[in-house]
């Protein structure tokens, strides 16, 4: 299957992995690429020596691309910046701010540049400073996460630039990959989806939650702090909810949330943050990331009646002709 970011990212089916923090390595970015997809290793909150081993790790097990993710609320951003571009990832794909002072220093080491926009305004600034791909991420998603909707925000991103738009937030099957295409986009980017493939390494509680998960089961916190982050309702989201009431109780509420998110990846999953998106409800087999990928595609063509491939070619020509 082939659309502008197949061929932009050297990859077989437009289908990225979503970078989620203390859980993507190089064990689920490897099976993802090796799958045809693009696996993405997330730095977020980890050490330069663990990124460098992961990245080491995935070259041993893939010789497809790999790409990494930078949280750009991690203090560590700007070392990781430069390490990334030393290890030539294929991809680099950035979260949670503006990547602009890193773009550069990125093209400049051949890495394709994808960060993830939650708005037009950054999408086009994106754009201007070289970007290659944007992911449009809609608030659906699970983690760190804008206002706007997914349905919503692809074809206002397709119209605000050029460069090709991948899809996020709330597409776990086919059937949101076929929506994703026909708003516009020319790829998918997926996390909960693959939180609880065979290759992830994340605690099986956490796996557990995620399968058991309904459509109501998601919240939003910190959204008053700036920092509003998307998780399964659980005991730790419902005493941050209570305590967001009261203004006295921001500090402690800042020390809550340190080491939240590791508590649940290592398996306290009721004392922890477990981010996941939305569409947590449409995941409830484990599979592995070659059966999720495939799936995704034929159910999408299956829906679409006419190829895939089809929609983003006319979606590719929409764009230049704008
Ligand atoms: O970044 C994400 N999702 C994330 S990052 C993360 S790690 C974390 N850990 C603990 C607390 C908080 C986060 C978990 N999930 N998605 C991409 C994304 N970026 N969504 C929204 C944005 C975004 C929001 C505002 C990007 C830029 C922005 O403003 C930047 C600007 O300068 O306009």
């Amino acid at each position: 299957m082939r659309t502008r970011i197949t061929e932009l990212l050297g990859i077989e089916v437009p289908i990225i992995q979503g970078a989620m923090a203390r859980i993507a390595d190089a064990s689920l970015a490897s099976a993802v690429s090796e799958a045809g997809g693009l696996g993405i290793i997330a730095c977020g909150g980890a050490p330069l020596d663990w990124v460098r081993s992961q990245v080491e790790e995935a070259r041993r097990r893939t010789n497809k691309p790999i790409g990494a993710n930078v949280m750009l609320m991690d203090p560590n951003a700007e070392a990781l910046a430069s390490l990334l571009a030393e290890l030539r990832v294929e991809v680099i794909t950035t979260g949670a701010g503006s990547p602009s002072p890193f773009i550069e220093m990125w093209k400049q080491a051949g890495i394709k540049v994808v960060p993830v926009v939650a708005s037009t305004a950054l999408a086009r600034r994106m754009e201007r400073l070289g970007a290659d791909a944007v992911v449009a991420e809609g608030t659906e998603s699970g983690g760190h996460v804008g206002e706007l909707t997914t349905m919503a925000l692809i074809p206002a991103v397709c119209e605000a630039v050029s460069i090709p738009v991948i899809g996020a937030g709330g597409i776990a099957d086919g059937r949101g990959m076929a929506a994703a295409f026909a708003l516009g986009a020319e790829g998918v980017q997926c996390g909960t989806r693959f939180l609880t493939v065979e290759e992830c390494t994340v605690s099986e509680a956490y796996k557990e939650k995620i399968l058991h998960a309904k459509d109501a089961d998601t919240v939003v916190t910190g959204r008053g702090s700036g920092h509003p982050v998307r998780c399964l309702k659980n005991k730790f989201a419902r005493k941050v909810r209570r305590l967001e009431t009261d203004p006295a109780a921001a500090d402690e509420l800042e020390q809550m949330y340190l080491g939240s998110l590791r508590r649940a990846v290592e398996g306290d999953v009721e004392d922890g943050t477990i981010m996941a998106g939305q569409v947590a409800a449409l995941v409830s087999q484990r599979k592995t990331a070659a059966e999720v990928i495939e799936h995704m595609v034929f159910q999408a063509e299956g829906i679409c009646g006419r190829s895939l491939e089809q929609m983003a070619a006319d979606s590719a020509a929409r764009s230049t002709l704008a």
